[in-house]
């Protein structure tokens, strides 16, 4: 058959041979083509694989914050008070252990991956300063003598990120009340522990003016919101959290709640803190969640939570105006 005629039928679909420069060309073709998608198939496999090797199960998210030797007769998990409720959904525990600030071990969000290796050991946290009755307690006397509850706030970071969790503590004001504050006591000043030996810390900025501190006005300290923290979703503090020992102020930004504390001072004039120092015109003192004053480099008119990824509208003093509004008139 003619070569013509041939191509002819076949066009037709009534030649049942196929012409071989077809069937060559189709193969070398499809060899091409799988080779092709082994290779980026291959790597999209390994950088799924990668991805999901760096992200972390939940389970080893959760296992790298575990506190070694867990202290005997504590309060998990704490009666909670009904007082405070949410109008979103609980952060899954994962979700909020994957997702952290903690510089002293991480400029990253990984701080779980960076931790695992850091044991706090016997913690003692002193309350001193202008007051009374200066003490020093270590994590059992908080866990003995302070009532725990558990409590569903919202945490608002200044990165416009946010979660809903459960904390168990005490309000600060029951620590204050007991080391008796003087009048000239103004301010109340919180020291996170020294890192630079800690296991698995940074050792790259030295720098910074650590260890971290924040600072309350004494009203603001007093506040009932104002929370001494040990424990997160029923149990005892992971280290990513700010294990053993740390503050939760629901209607400031996030950096305001110091993790890790060591030191609780009442002091006359207003603390010295560190991202005030190191970023004045970012990190104001006060630090009150307002959607209407934006970051000088992004708007806090919305966050998303890190749990669902929802999109929420900022509420102003974080939605705790109810509570703490009378301090600010
Ligand atoms: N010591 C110390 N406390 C800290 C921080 C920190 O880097 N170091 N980061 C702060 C910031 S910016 C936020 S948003 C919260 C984050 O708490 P979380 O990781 O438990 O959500 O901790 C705050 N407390
Ligand atoms: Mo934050």
């Amino acid at each position: 058959m003619p070569f013509f005629l041939r191509r002819k039928l076949w066009q037709a679909g009534d030649l049942k041979e196929t012409p071989e420069e077809r069937v060559l060309g189709a193969s070398r073709l499809g060899r091409r083509a799988l080779l092709r998608v082994g290779v980026y198939g291959g790597l999209a496999a390994a950088g799924g694989i990668g991805w999901w090797r760096w992200r972390g199960t939940d389970r080893e998210v959760l296992a790298a914050g575990r506190v070694g030797g867990a202290a005997g007769g504590q309060p998990f998990p704490a009666r909670r008070n009904e007082q405070f409720t949410l109008d979103r959904p609980i952060t899954g525990e994962a979700a909020a252990a994957r997702y952290n600030n903690f510089y002293e071990f991480s400029e990253s969000k990984r701080v779980w991956a960076a931790i695992e290796a850091w044991e706090p050991g016997d913690w003692r946290i002193e309350v001193a300063g202008l007051v009374a009755r200066p003490a020093v307690f270590d994590l059992d006397d908080l866990l003995r003598k302070f009532p725990h509850e558990e409590r569903l706030y919202r945490h608002r970071c200044v990165e416009a990120w946010s979660m809903a969790v459960p904390w168990t503590g005490f309000p600060l004001r029951l620590l204050l009340e007991h080391v008796e504050p003087r009048a000239q006591a103004k301010f109340v000043r919180f020291t996170s522990f020294d890192h630079t030996q800690a296991a698995g810390a940074r050792h790259d900025d030295r720098d910074s003016p650590w260890p971290y501190t924040e600072g309350l006005t004494m009203a603001e300290a007093l506040n009932d919101l104002t929370l001494i923290v040990t424990g997160m979703y029923g149990h005892a503090l992971l280290k990513q959290h700010g294990a053993p020992v740390r503050l939760v102020v629901p209607w400031k930004y996030g950096y305001k709640s110091a993790k890790s504390i060591v030191r609780i001072d009442c002091v006359a004039s207003r603390p010295e803190t560190f991202w005030n120092i190191l970023v004045p015109e970012e990190y104001g003192f006060v630090s009150n969640v307002d959607p209407a004053v934006p970051h000088p480099r992004w708007s806090q008119e919305f966050e998303t939570d890190i749990g669902t990824g929802d999109r929420h509208r900022t509420l102003p003093l974080n939605g705790y105006g109810e509570w703490v509004q009378h301090l600010y008139r």
